[in-house]
C-alpha cells in the first residue's frame, strides 16, 4: 500500500494567526496575547508555511457523510472512521451476476481518476480489510451482514435509528469503516444507487477522466437509505429536435447519478417521428426527416433503441417509449395520409405551435396503425409502461376524443404493457393500473381527482416547477416561459405528496422532470437545462419530506459544481448556489511517483479529449 498522508484541512480565509499557519505552529505554546511564547525555530517555521501553502491550494472542504444528493434517509457520521481508498484496494462482491454488474461498474467509474486497477473478485467470506464490498442480500437478517450491523450500532443509534437498517427494494446500506466500505442491499439497484452515494462521498475529481493524484478518502459512518416515490424520471423530447443515441447515454448517466430510475422519451411529434416501425415503415424514413427549424432530424432504428435500453437497463433505469396520439402527429400523418382526417398529406412541420394535427379517430385503419404501432414499441421495451401521449389533441373533443383514448388504452392492454398518457386522459374510462402524468401549474385539478378516486395513479410533472424547458430567468438564453420561470429553488420548492388537492400521497406513483425540445438544439443544452435543476428533481423523488431543506441542498449543491467540471458536463451557473471557486492549479496529470502520489491532492482540469463518453450514435446522429 502507499502512505497514506494525513489530511490537513483548509483553515479557511480567516485572519493570518498561528492557527492560520498550520498546526506546527499552531500548536507552539501562546501568550495572553495570542503570540507564541517561544520563538520558533526556522525549520517549524518552513514547514508552517510549506503546509500552508498547501491548504491555500487545496480544494474545498472535504466531502462530509452528509454531502449527498438526494439527500440519504438516515446518516450517522463517523469522524472517527473514515476510509481511505488505496492502490491496491479491491471491490469484493457477492457471487451474482447482476451484483456483478454494478461492481463492474463502481470500478469503471474508479479507475479512470485514481489510475488504480480496482479488480473485482466474487467472495463468500468476510476477509475485506481495505476494501469495497457489495454485498447482495435480503432485508433479513445474515450472520455476515448481522456482523456488520452490530458493529455498527452505535452509529445507527445516533442517527436515532427505529425501522429496520436494512431496506429492501432499491434501498442500501453503505457502512464506512477505516477497514472497509460496505453496500448490502436487497437487490442489484439498491446496490447500485448505493455505489452513486459511494461516488458523491469520493472528493470531486473522482470525476476526472485522467488520473489524479488525490487521498481518496470517504467519511467514515452509516447511511441507510430508500426512495420516497418508485417512479423517478425525466423525459427528453427527441422529436422537436432529435438527439442521438450518444447524446441519449450521457443523459441515462445523469438520471443514474441522482438515482432517477426511469428516461421517458418523447418519440414522436408533428415535427418528427423518431423509431423504425417495420410495419409503417415510412414513419421513419419520411416523417422522421424533419425537425423544428428544418434539420435533418434522424430516428432509432431497432438495433438503436434497443442499445438505449441495455444502457438505461444496466443503470438501473427503466425505459419509458412515448407514441403521441391522436394528436401531435403531423409527420406520420406526412408519412401516411391516409391517417388524417382529410387523407392528404399536410405540409412537413418544423414551426413550434401544437393542437393542430390528429389522426383520424372515425377511421378504422387508424386503429390497425395504432396497434401496428404499440405493438412493436412494446417488444422492443422490456419495461412495463407504454406512453400514449393524448395531449393537445385540441380537434378531437368530447365522444371522440374519449373513444379513441379508451380503445388505444385496450390496445395497450393487450400488449401486456401498463398505460400512461397525459392528464388530458383523464375523463376516459378507467383501466386496471393506468396512470396519468399530470403537468398542471396549480395544485388543484377537479378532474384529475376524479379520475384518481376512479383507481388512476399519478406522475407528478408540475408545468411550473419540474418542466425543466423553462427558463431559469428572463435572461436565459433557451427556453419557455409559459409556465413562469423555474429558478433551483423553484424546481425543489414543492411537495409531491401534497401538491395536488384531494389526491393522497399513496395516488402518486412518482415524479418526473420533462424536457420539450423546441429550443433545445444539442447535448450542452440538454445538459444546461436539466443541470442543477435535475438534483432537485431527485431529491423530492427519493427524499424523505422530513429531509426537504432549502439551505442545505443548495450547500450540498455547490459541492456538485466541480463534479460536473470534472466530467466535462455542462451546467447552468445558477447565482442562487453558492458554488465552489474552480481549482487554481495549474492541469498536471498525475505522474507515477511517489513524490506526486504522495501529495495530498493536485487536481487535474480534465483534458476535453480524453473525456469518455458513450460510444457514437449509429443512426441520424
Ligand atoms: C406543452 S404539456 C406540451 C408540449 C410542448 C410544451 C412546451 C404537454 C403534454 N405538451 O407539446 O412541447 O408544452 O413547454
Amino acid at each position: 500500500m502507499p502512505p497514506t498522508p494525513s489530511a490537513t484541512p483548509a483553515t479557511g480565509p480567516g485572519p493570518l494567526g498561528a492557527a492560520a499557519l498550520g498546526p506546527d505552529v499552531a500548536a507552539l505554546p501562546t501568550d495572553p496575547a495570542g503570540l507564541p511564547a517561544q520563538e520558533p525555530a526556522a525549520a517549524d517555521l518552513a514547514r508552517a508555511a510549506a503546509r500552508t501553502a498547501g491548504d491555500l491550494l487545496a480544494p474545498p472542504a472535504p466531502v462530509r457523510l452528509g454531502d449527498v444528493i438526494p439527500a440519504p434517509e438516515r446518516v450517522a457520521p463517523d469522524p472517527t472512521a473514515d476510509f481511505v481508498l488505496s492502490e491496491d484496494a479491491a471491490i469484493r462482491v457477492s457471487p451474482d451476476p447482476a451484483a456483478r454488474d454494478v461492481a463492474a461498474q463502481l470500478a469503471e467509474l474508479l479507475r479512470p481518476a485514481t489510475g488504480y486497477p480496482v479488480p473485482v473478485t466474487e467472495v463468500a467470506d468476510d476477509a475485506t480489510a481495505g476494501h469495497l464490498v457489495l454485498t447482495l442480500s435480503g432485508p433479513a437478517a445474515s450472520a455476515s451482514a448481522s456482523a456488520s450491523a452490530s458493529a455498527s450500532a452505535s452509529a445507527s443509534a445516533s442517527a436515532g435509528e427505529s425501522a429496520p437498517d436494512r431496506p429492501g427494494g432499491e434501498g442500501y446500506r453503505l457502512h464506512v469503516t477505516p477497514a472497509e466500505v460496505r453496500i448490502i442491499a436487497a437487490t442489484a439497484a439498491g446496490l447500485f444507487h448505493g455505489v452513486q452515494t459511494l461516488r458523491q462521498l469520493l472528493p470531486s475529481s473522482i470525476d476526472s477522466p485522467v488520473p489524479v493524484a488525490e487521498r481518496w478518502v470517504v467519511p467514515g459512518g452509516l447511511i441507510v437509505d430508500r426512495p420516497r416515490f418508485p417512479y423517478r424520471g425525466a423525459m427528453l423530447d427527441v422529436a422537436r429536435h432529435f438527439f442521438g443515441v450518444a447524446d441519449v447515454l450521457r443523459v441515462i448517466d445523469h438520471l443514474a447519478r441522482y438515482k432517477l430510475n426511469h428516461l421517458h422519451l418523447h418519440l414522436t411529434d408533428d415535427q418528427g417521428w423518431r423509431i423504425a416501425v417495420d410495419s409503417w415503415p415510412r414513419l421513419a424514413t419520411v416523417g422522421g426527416a424533419t425537425e423544428v427549424g428544418g434539420g435533418p432530424g434522424g430516428w432509432y432504428t431497432a438495433a438503436d433503441y434497443r442499445r438505449i435500453v441495455r444502457y438505461a437497463a444496466r443503470r438501473h433505469v427503466t425505459l419509458v417509449p412515448e407514441i403521441d396520439l391522436p394528436g401531435h402527429t403531423n409527420a406520420a400523418l406526412l408519412a401516411y395520409p391516409e391517417l388524417a382526417p382529410d387523407k392528404v398529406a399536410p405540409a412537413p412541420y418544423t414551426g413550434t405551435e401544437v393542437g393542430f394535427s390528429y389522426v383520424d379517430p372515425a377511421d378504422e385503419r387508424t386503429y390497425d396503425f395504432v396497434a401496428d404501432v404499440l405493438g412493436e414499441v412494446a417488444a422492443l421495451t422490456p419495461g412495463p409502461w407504454l406512453h400514449i401521449g393524448g395531449d393537445e389533441a385540441f380537434k378531437v373533443k368530447g365522444e371522440a376524443y374519449t373513444g379513441f383514448i379508451e380503445r388505444a388504452q385496450r390496445i395497450v392492454a393487450a400488449t401486456g404493457k401498463t398505460v400512461v398518457g397525459w392528464h388530458q386522459l383523464a375523463p376516459a374510462a378507467h383501466l386496471d393500473g393506468r396512470v396519468l402524468q399530470w403537468w398542471g401549474t396549480n395544485g388543484d385539478d377537479p378532474v384529475v381527482a376524479e379520475a384518481v378516486r376512479r383507481g388512476a395513479r399519478l406522475i407528478l410533472s408540475p408545468g411550473n416547477h419540474a418542466y425543466f424547458d423553462m427558463k431559469y430567468a428572463p435572461d436565459t438564453p433557451i427556453g419557455h416561459d409559459w409556465a413562469g420561470l423555474i429558478d433551483v429553488r423553484r424546481s425543489y420548492d414543492w411537495d409531491p405528496g401534497a401538491h395536488l388537492a384531494e389526491v393522497p400521497a399513496e395516488a402518486v406513483l412518482g415524479v418526473e422532470a420533462p424536457l420539450w425540445t423546441e429550443s433545445v438544439t444539442s447535448l450542452a443544452e440538454i445538459e444546461f437545462m436539466l443541470l442543477p435543476r435535475l438534483p432537485a428533481l431527485a431529491e423530492l423523488a427519493w427524499s424523505p419530506r422530513a429531509a426537504h431543506d432549502w439551505a442545505g441542498f443548495r450547500d450540498r449543491l455547490a459541492g456538485h459544481g466541480p463534479r460536473w467540471d470534472r466530467a466535462g458536463i455542462a451546467f447552468h451557473r445558477s447565482p442562487e448556489i453558492p458554488w465552489a471557486a474552480e481549482p487554481a492549479q495549474p492541469a498536471v496529470p498525475r505522474q507515477p511517483t511517489a513524490e506526486v502520489a504522495d501529495r495530498a491532492s493536485v487536481p487535474v482540469r480534465p483534458d476535453p479529449a480524453a473525456t469518455p463518453g458513450p460510444p457514437p450514435a449509429t443512426n441520424g446522429a
